[in-house]
């Protein structure tokens, strides 16, 4: 299926809300990937990254996932944006998966083709001072801090590449909006059991400061365990803090839970209603807070 581009950009422009793209679209390749430019960050912009670095990895113990904190520190990126060519070696080494530079978000088509090849396409430009607490796109402080270092987990590179095949398998199935879901409540917002309690392995709560306190503590969202069929029925938001957040034993689950073929469940999906972001079935347990 060929993507529209100028059509892809109007969705993405309405899509950031405010109507133009950040990103400089026009040097992309064929699979959306443009050149990093290292050279060209300000020091400045290494100034904000170093800002903004510093500020989560306080966040982050008692609160990410222990395989987030160790890989994080193998990166070494706390002095400034990273270079995605050196940071592509190790990962490289590590689980065989390569960060590709983009300007922004790609087509689904294309997510989907990068990530089912161990590409993980990761934004070249940095927000700006006034967005240090929120942003709508992710940058590359939300790609790389927020996503990066999980790839380094054999059992969640290999997950999600198999959720890149999924996408591609699930275009022609109209399958997108559930599986858009499960990556929201996994990939970006999932919580993980640990023996100390909760603890945060999603990319867009690692990389958010404030979120990271409230998925753990806060009385207010649902925390309920994983369960695909449930995930792909429930819709979420994207300006605001979650209001379900669904917990894995570990990553072996999210492997085997997202192994089977998804058509059987679009189909029935199509049956059921969709619940809400704050929907809590009968007889679904609250695990949290801690
Ligand atoms: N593009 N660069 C980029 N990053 C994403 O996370 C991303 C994307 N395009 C599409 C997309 N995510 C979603 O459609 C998936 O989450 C399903
Ligand atoms: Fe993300």
């Amino acid at each position: 299926m060929a993507i529209d581009q100028a059509d892809f950009l109007r969705t993405l422009a309405e899509k950031s809300g405010s109507g133009q793209l950040r990103g400089d679209y026009a040097s992309a390749d064929r699979h959306y990937v443009v050149a990093q430019n290292w050279a060209d960050y300000t020091p400045a912009q290494h100034a904000l990254w170093r800002k903004l670095y510093q500020r989560q990895a306080k966040l982050l113990p008692g609160r990410a996932c222990d395989v987030f904190i160790e890989s994080l520190r193998e990166l070494d990126a706390a002095d400034g944006i990273p270079r995605f060519e050196r940071t592509s070696e190790l990962l490289y080494k590590a689980t065989r998966w390569r960060l590709m530079a983009v300007p922004g978000l790609v087509p689904d088509q294309t997510f989907f083709e990068h990530l089912a090849n161990r590409r993980f396409p990761v934004t070249v430009w940095l927000r700006e001072p006034h967005e240090f607490d929120y942003i709508v796109e992710p940058d590359v402080f939300h790609d790389f801090f927020g996503h990066v270092p999980l790839l380094f987990n054999p059992v969640f590179a290999d997950h999600l590449q198999e959720y890149g095949k999924g996408g591609l398998k699930a275009l022609p199935l109209d399958g997108l909006q559930y599986l858009a879901r499960l990556y929201w409540y996994t990939v970006e917002f999932g919580l993980i059991q640990s023996p100390q309690g909760l603890r945060v392995y999603g990319a867009g709560i690692l990389s958010s400061g404030g979120e990271i306190e409230y998925c753990l503590t806060s009385p207010k969202p649902n925390r309920i365990a994983l369960d695909i069929e449930r995930v792909m029925r429930t819709r979420y938001k994207i300006d605001a803090y979650q209001e379900t957040y669904f917990v894995i034993r570990d990553f072996q689950q999210l492997f085997n839970d997202t192994a089977p073929d998804f058509a059987p469940i679009y189909a029935k999906l199509k049956t059921l209603s969709t619940l809400s972001a704050d929907c809590l079935l009968p007889g679904e347990r609250n695990l949290g807070p801690d």
